[in-house]
């Protein structure tokens, strides 16, 4: 008989224990990415799931809300990438292959010299590829990793003006593996002389880094730039990057080529500034803006970090984006990603593909891909329901307050991940508008080798500042009374459930759902 097959069992790298005991439990869905080698057909695998779910139809599962909001064209564009989509970063993964080192700028925050396998911010990479290196190794990750939908050249320099070696790399991926998407990022000032190959190349998604519109703001984000065979510093230097950045997104947007655009905020020197650059970047087309936190510290080595410029804090973060959020739509859950980053948002799993372990002749089997794409298509569908049922249970609640909920996730949209094995939580905001992902809040594991580590715990409770409740799969009472006396709820009562499902659950298991006539804002809830 065959087993049933979940999401998680195609998308998860568990550990051999969480496996056993899985397996071990009566009825509970098998876990193991080996279930792709067993020999299951996706007609058993959706018989499956429409056991689980009580869901016979295909035909309607896979919509969402986002889908209905756009056209058709975009969403094809759109639905599967994880940056793109706040909902496809559950189900799906991107790629970066480190191919183009060579920048012709500087910025103030970035040094490409440092590395660390843990340090996660752009410009990093442990090991820099050749194109022919870089096609082994998509192959090799394309044939094991199933939520693979996305490959990103993003530096560590710039794929713009390291061009070769982004469209050799490019044009060998696509010849074996054609439905992968393309995607770059760049710092702009060398995309307007490749936006027609661009074009050519199929490359849909464009993510360009605009921190200023106004190049006096520029000056104090970037000392030179390398145009024109010439090295540019001081304001003549902005004037150009900011003039091609404009010329660059314009080209885009004729071409319908989606792009993205992050932002850096830099506390005292471009915050505010951000929300003309958001103006502007809607007004010429921008697609999406991504409004992303300095990461400065000393260790790291940038001119920002060695000279004592700070990051916004998570709450100053959220409420800047909240001003923001009436221009372009704006990301929330970008995780400014290495320049080999490899797995989930939020997970990396570049070191189980190190070149040393990709083998000199690889095929791509597509067999995992396909079938994941089957069942991300249904379960989809039951998760967008959840969501959108959820919203219309808060809609009609007298809340003055909204309330900042924690979630323990390994993806797939559910409570799935122990307190102690989270790296990072992702935060909803609970309100009459419904449960919205605001952001993540990165934390070093509370559970190292079996043992809770009280100095991480401290660290995460930081993390959590604003935050009312923990929802997670498992919590030990330990971690429980110390968030508590931190105040800070922690369940996990709701494991396994659809995080909007969940929330909601807890919502009212904790306040009631009160109409809004009657209601009040819960005593408790955090003012956001
Ligand atoms: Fe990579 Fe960037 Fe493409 Fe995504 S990342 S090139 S658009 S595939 Fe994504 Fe990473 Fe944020 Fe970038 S989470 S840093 S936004
Ligand atoms: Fe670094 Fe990117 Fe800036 Fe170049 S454009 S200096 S690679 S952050």
């Amino acid at each position: 008989m065959a087993q049933l097959i979940s999401l998680d069992s195609l998308a998860d790298p568990v550990c051999s224990g969480d496996m056993q005991k899985a397996l071990a439990k009566p009825g509970a869905p098998m876990v193991s990415l080996d279930a792709l080698k067993a020999p299951v057909t996706s007609e058993e695998m959706r018989k499956a799931l429409s056991e689980k779910s009580g869901c016979e139809s295909t035909s309607s599962c896979g919509s969402s809300d986002t889908k209905d909001e756009m056209p058709p064209e975009i969403w094809e564009k759109v639905k599967d990438h994880p940056c793109y989509s706040e909902e496809a970063h559950h189900y799906f993964a991107r790629m970066h292959v480190a191919v183009a080192p060579a920048c012709n700028i500087q910025c103030n925050y970035c040094n490409r010299k440092y590395d660390c396998a843990n340090e996660s911010r752009p410009g990093v990479v442990s090991e820099k590829l050749t194109p022919e290196q870089a096609m082994r190794k998509v192959i090799a990750v394309a044939s094991e990793v199933p939520q693979l939908s996305v490959l990103g050249i993003a530096g560590p320099g710039d794929a713009c003006y390291d061009f070769k070696k982004t469209k050799a790399t490019f044009e060998n991926v696509v010849k074996h593996i054609p439905d992968v998407k393309l995607c770059i990022s760049t710092n702009g000032l060398a995309l307007p002389d490749h936006v027609d190959e661009i074009a050519k190349m199929n490359i849909d998604h464009v993510t360009m880094t605009i921190n200023m519109v106004d190049p006096e703001v520029g000056t104090k984000i970037y000392p030179w730039i390398f145009y024109k065979n010439k090295r540019w510093t001081g304001l003549e230097a902005s004037k150009i990057l900011h003039e091609r950045q404009m010329q660059g997104l314009e080209m885009l947007t004729e071409r319908k080529i989606l792009c993205k655009v992050n932002s850096v905020m830099i506390p005292d020197i471009n915050d505010e500034h951000l929300v003309e650059v958001n103006r502007v970047v809607k007004e010429k087309g921008a697609f999406l803006h991504n409004i992303m936190p300095l990461i400065s510290a000393p260790e790291n080595g940038t001119y920002f970090g060695l000279n004592g410029q700070r990051g916004p804090r998570a709450m100053e973060l959220k409420a800047h984006q909240d001003k923001r959020s009436h221009g372009t739509k704006l990301m929330r859950h970008c995780r400014q990603c290495r320049a080999d980053g490899l797995g989930l948002l939020g997970e990396d799993r570049g070191q189980e593909f190190t070149m040393d372990q990709v083998p000199d002749e690889v095929s791509y089997d597509p067999a995992k891909r396909e079938k994941y794409r089957e069942l991300v298509a249904q379960e989809r569908g039951e998760h967008v329901a959840t969501r959108e049922a959820a919203g219309k249970q808060l809609a009609g609640l007298a809340l003055g307050a909204s309330v900042l909920v924690a979630i323990a996730t390994k993806g797939n949209g559910r409570i799935n991940q122990h307190f102690g094995h989270a790296k990072e939580f992702q935060v909803y905001e609970v309100s009459r508008k419904g449960v919205e992902f605001i952001g993540h809040r990165k934390v070093d594991e509370y559970c190292k080798g079996g043992w809770g580590e009280d100095a991480s715990l401290d660290g995460v409770i930081a993390a959590l500042e604003g935050v009312t409740v923990v929802l997670c799969a498992k919590i030990g009472d330990c971690p429980k009374d110390s968030l508590t006396q931190a105040g800070i709820q922690a369940t996990d009562k709701y494991a396994h459930d659809w995080i909007e499902g969940g929330i909601v659950a807890w919502y009212e298991a904790t306040y009631g759902m009160q109409p809004a006539q009657t209601g009040a804002a819960p005593a408790s809830a955090h003012v956001a």
